[in-house]
């Protein structure tokens, strides 16, 4: 292994473990929160700037109204900490070019523009700390809708008078620096959408580990999306879970309804069941979750959100066994199978997404003795029978499911060299 990889590998280790994490957007977007002068603007939440064409001049005045009183670091972390989520990754400066956290480059930012004078990235960092969750944050390298160096704004800036090299030397590392040097041990640095080219992408990967050679930068510093492999792990599109396993690590972001920042009229929320689901098929294909709540321009992580995510973590507080640290699942399975794997040496978890109404499920491709199966969630009833013939084992399921979602069924090995 280069010395690089073998870095790496010291790096990803808590990631490896984590499997879920708590995305956060909050910025200026989350006060006008998808209307705009009384008229509802389609697309996500956190581009109305871009989607309404505002002019910065006049998006710049919602920093004078963001006051967000209730908002409670403690709170937040704990809601992540009952998710069952162990790593928290915030915006600090979004597409919009606000900048969440206190930095010396420009006024624009949440202590020198706001009412709200506070630096809430120093006191989410602290709880996090406290709590035992790692810590990092977004930082939108390319767009920046509000400096004229920076990408995307061409209703205000021409772009042929822009000087992207400029951008991030005197603005982007300098902040960088801040965000690595103000905030304690950085877990994550997550870049969005693309750097420009490798050298610019490389040269941000670098800065990163300068200030803190542990951070882990993720692939959307990258210039495409599977080339270059410079950032550490494989960004999957936002909501998209790969139809199969994925070698190495790779890590899909998501929305918890259908925008990132807040959105007053967005209630299309994702049941407990259906986020269940989606993080065992994350997990069983070899992926994290970093799963996203949009707070309210008060500070407050809606209420379905967090109602929501409480079943999650009471799901994982029974079965988390399967969930964290699992490896992908050693058994190919059709999308249309009602079983999912995931597995850790010696342990073949089998995720029953529908219980079998006669009690009896086939599984093939089990490569070694099963010795004991048992239901993770409650053992009260004893150990679960089951024949095995080669690699073909038929478990017998003659009692009544625990989990309304997934019940999670062990099996263990007689030896640990599969799966
Ligand atoms: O444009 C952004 C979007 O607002 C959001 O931040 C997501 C999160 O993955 N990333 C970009 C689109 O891929």
């Amino acid at each position: 292994m280069e010395v690089f990889e073998e870095e790496r590998e010291k790096r990803m280790a808590w990631w490896r473990e984590a499997k879920f994490g708590m995305f956060i957007h909050w910025g200026l977007y989350s006060i006008p929160a998808g209307i705009w002068k009384g008229r509802l603007i389609p697309g996500l939440g956190e581009w109305i700037q871009y989607n309404a064409r505002i002019p910065v001049r006049e998006y710049e005045h919602l920093a004078k109204h963001f006051n967000p009183v209730k908002f409670n670091a403690d709170e937040w972390v704990g809601i992540a900490r009952d998710a069952g989520m162990r790593y928290m990754v915030i915006t600090a400066k979004h597409h919009d070019g606000f900048c969440m956290f206190h930095t010396e480059l420009t006024d624009y930012n949440i202590v020198d523009a706001t009412p709200f004078k506070r630096d809430p990235m120093k006191e989410l960092a602290e709880a996090c700390e406290r709590e035992g969750i790692k810590f990092g944050f977004y930082y939108s390298q390319l767009l920046d809708w509000h400096h004229p160096n920076g990408a995307g704004n061409n209703w205000d800036y021409d772009p042929n008078k822009k000087n992207f090299m400029r951008y991030l030397e005197d603005y982007v590392k300098p902040q960088l620096r801040e965000l690595l040097t103000n905030y304690g041990p950085i877990a994550i640095v997550w870049f969005d959408i693309y750097s420009p080219t490798p050298e610019i992408a490389r040269d941000l990967r670098d800065w990163v580990h300068k200030f803190q050679p542990e951070a882990i930068v993720n692939g959307r510093v990258d210039p495409g999306r599977w080339d270059a492999g410079i950032g550490d792990y494989i960004e999957m599109g936002d909501n998209e879970i790969p139809e199969r396993g994925v070698m190495g690590y790779w890590e899909t972001p998501a929305t918890i309804n259908d925008t990132w920042g807040f959105k007053s009229y967005d209630h299309n929320w994702k049941s407990p069941g259906v986020i269940i689901q989606k993080l065992v098929e994350i997990v069983s294909k070899g992926g994290n979750y970093l799963l996203n709540v949009g707070p309210t321009a008060e500070g407050v992580i809606p209420e379905p959100s967090v109602r929501n995510l409480r079943e999650v973590g009471a799901w994982l507080r029974r079965n988390g066994e399967s969930i964290y640290g699992a490896k992908a699942s050693p058994i190919d399975t059709r999308p249309d199978e009602p079983y999912r794997f995931t597995a850790k040496p010696g342990r073949l978890y089998v995720h029953i997404l529908a219980w079998p109404w006669d009690g009896e499920l086939r599984l093939t491709g089990v490569k070694n003795r099963v010795s004991r199966a048992y239901l993770l969630a409650d053992q009260s009833d004893g150990e679960l029978r089951f024949e095995q013939d080669g690699t073909e084992v038929r478990l017998h399921l003659d009692r009544r499911p625990v989990d309304p979602v997934d019940n999670v069924v062990v099996l263990e090995m007689s030896s640990k060299d599969w799966p």
